[in-house]
């Protein structure tokens, strides 16, 4: 099958003038049509990665909010989170390679669990890096189809010993996480609470939270994948955020609140609707809300010292930052653009909160960090942290995290909106032939590279006061340069865009 495989993948990628394929910022990710060896090299390397622990691994099929074309792999390693710089470069390396299978392992079997989403190619995508898996001497178990956080969950969740039997136990996930908020919630949510699932596989699933929590959160499902042809399209959260837009089939009603998931539900924002305006609840702003939570249950216990940070881009509003460090006095930390940056940083501190502004994020914590709040009878705030999904980032679960505190604080969804009041942004981009000449420093927050490129751009920004900012990056999943402006003066803010936008395009080849 490989070298067969392997021909068909560079003549096509060679037809159509591509290069071969990276680990990118969430694995690898391209029109499917591409992605067939891929998904065979994937699951023999990760296969054979399996027979060298005794813990499971995973592997989740899904390119996420992209076009419905399109596909991807996603390594979960055993304990969720992300693989090592280290692992991604290995996994590349062995994709490019004409090495058929590597040799010694430590064990003579291991075990893979593949998940997918609802895509037309995910299934005979699934089937071939379940053969990859078999070549590789380990076993593959298929998932069936679940949501990216679900997938990771259950591996993390094997490997700890919180289940046995993952085959035919996806609805563990379910039970596990309902169980909790259950006990965390003692009196029914007001209001409605309208989720769109992109017509991806979040909408699948959160058809069972809706009937197991039914008698304290009322919970209406839109765009939950029975249209799954029209997977991300004017729906999801991508939708939503980047488009200002409302998706289709949305329900108006004053006293509702809405969300929306991405196609593989790991991506979340909440908005309503009022005097034909749509006001969106983006990253930054869940980040505070359970920062706020944690903060107010710690301080009760002055003798329990735990760090607490918050892991932002550098494309998350500053108002944001100023608000994490200034009036929550948390310690505020930029990652570069990728949930795995933020997620290997979030590490840093006992409690771990990250956000992008488009939704991704989680609250992480260190394995002492449960029996200390015991100790300290911090009950309520220990069954918060268990709510939160330690594999990765989970937009169903981050609802369920939200409607709780919401609940608990009591604030609407319009009072979370007027904690901090963002400053004035604009977020562009610009088709370039080549983004890779463009470098930043290690938090993107500066350009380095090209120098002559970057004394321009300091000497536009000279012009105008401290208070204003602008960053330039390429983009990791598109071929654009991304240009995010922002200070106090919405004229101004433009005005700066609009000069960095024409520096770039007489710089660039476009
Ligand atoms: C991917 C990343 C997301 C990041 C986005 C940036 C994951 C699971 N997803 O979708 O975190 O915000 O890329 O894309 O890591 P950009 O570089 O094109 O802006
Ligand atoms: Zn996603």
């Amino acid at each position: 099958m490989d070298p067969q495989l392997r021909d068909e993948h560079r003549q096509l990628l060679e037809k159509n003038q591509k290069q071969l394929l990276t680990y990118g910022t969430s694995g690898f990710r391209e029109e499917s049509k591409y992605l067939k060896f891929v998904g065979w090299r994937v699951g023999i390397f990760i296969g054979q990665m399996s027979k060298n622990t005794t813990l499971k691994l995973g592997v989740m099929i899904t390119a996420s909010h992209n076009k419905i074309i399109d596909n991807g792999f996603k390594i979960v390693p055993p304990k969720g989170g992300m693989l090592s710089i280290e692992e991604e470069q290995n996994i590349e390396i062995f994709y490019k390679s004409e090495e058929i299978v590597q040799s010694e392992t430590q064990y003579d079997t291991g075990i893979v669990y593949v998940g997918r989403d609802t895509r037309p190619s995910s299934e005979s995508l699934c089937q071939i890096v379940l053969d990859g898996i078999k070549e590789a001497g380990a076993i593959g178990i298929n998932l069936g189809i679940v949501t990216t956080p679900q997938c990771a969950f259950l591996v993390y969740a094997t490997n700890l010993g919180l289940v046995n039997q993952i085959e035919s136990n996806q609805q563990f996930f379910v039970e596990y996480f309902c169980n909790i908020f259950l006990q965390l919630i003692k009196n029914p949510i007001k209001g409605t609470l309208v989720i769109d699932g992109a017509e991806g596989v979040g909408g699948i699933w959160i058809k069972y939270f809706q009937e197991k929590l039914a008698n304290v959160l009322t919970i209406q499902r839109i765009n939950y994948g029975d249209e799954p042809h029209l997977l991300n399209d004017g729906c999801g959260s991508e939708f939503v955020q980047k488009e200002k837009k409302l998706p289709k089939n949305f329900v108006y009603d004053p006293n509702y609140r809405y969300a929306s998931l991405d196609g593989d539900a790991d991506r979340l924002v909440y908005y309503y609707f009022e005097q034909n305006k749509l006001q969106i609840i983006e990253g930054d702003r869940f980040a505070i809300l359970f920062a706020m939570y944690i903060k107010q249950q710690l301080q009760k216990k002055p003798d329990l010292k735990l760090s607490i940070g918050i892991i932002q881009t550098a494309y998350a509003n500053s108002a944001s930052t100023k608000y994490i460090t200034e009036n929550l006095g948390i310690y505020a930390k930029y990652a570069p653009t990728g949930v795995k940056y933020l997620h290997r940083v979030a590490h840093e501190f006992d409690i771990g909160i990250y956000f992008e502004a488009n939704g991704h994020g989680a609250v992480i914590y260190k394995d002492h960090v449960l029996s200390q709040l015991k100790e300290f009878e911090l009950f309520e705030l220990e069954l918060f942290l268990k709510l939160s999904n330690q594999a990765v980032g989970d937009a169903i679960i981050n609802i369920l995290m939200t409607e709780f505190l919401l609940n608990k604080l009591e604030i609407t969804i319009q009072d979370w909106l007027l904690i901090y009041q963002d400053y004035p942004a604009l977020s562009t981009k610009l088709y370039v032939k080549n983004k890779q000449i463009i470098k930043t420093n290690y938090e993107e927050t500066s350009l380095i590279e090209p120098i002559d490129l970057k004394q321009k751009v300091d000497e536009i920004m000279s012009k105008y006061d401290n208070s204003y900012r602008t960053c330039i990056r390429p983009s990791g999943t598109e071929n654009v340069v991304r240009i995010h402006s922002e200070g106090p003066q919405v004229e101004i803010v433009k005005e700066i865009d609009f000069r960095i936008n024409e520096l770039l395009k007489s710089y660039m080849e476009i």
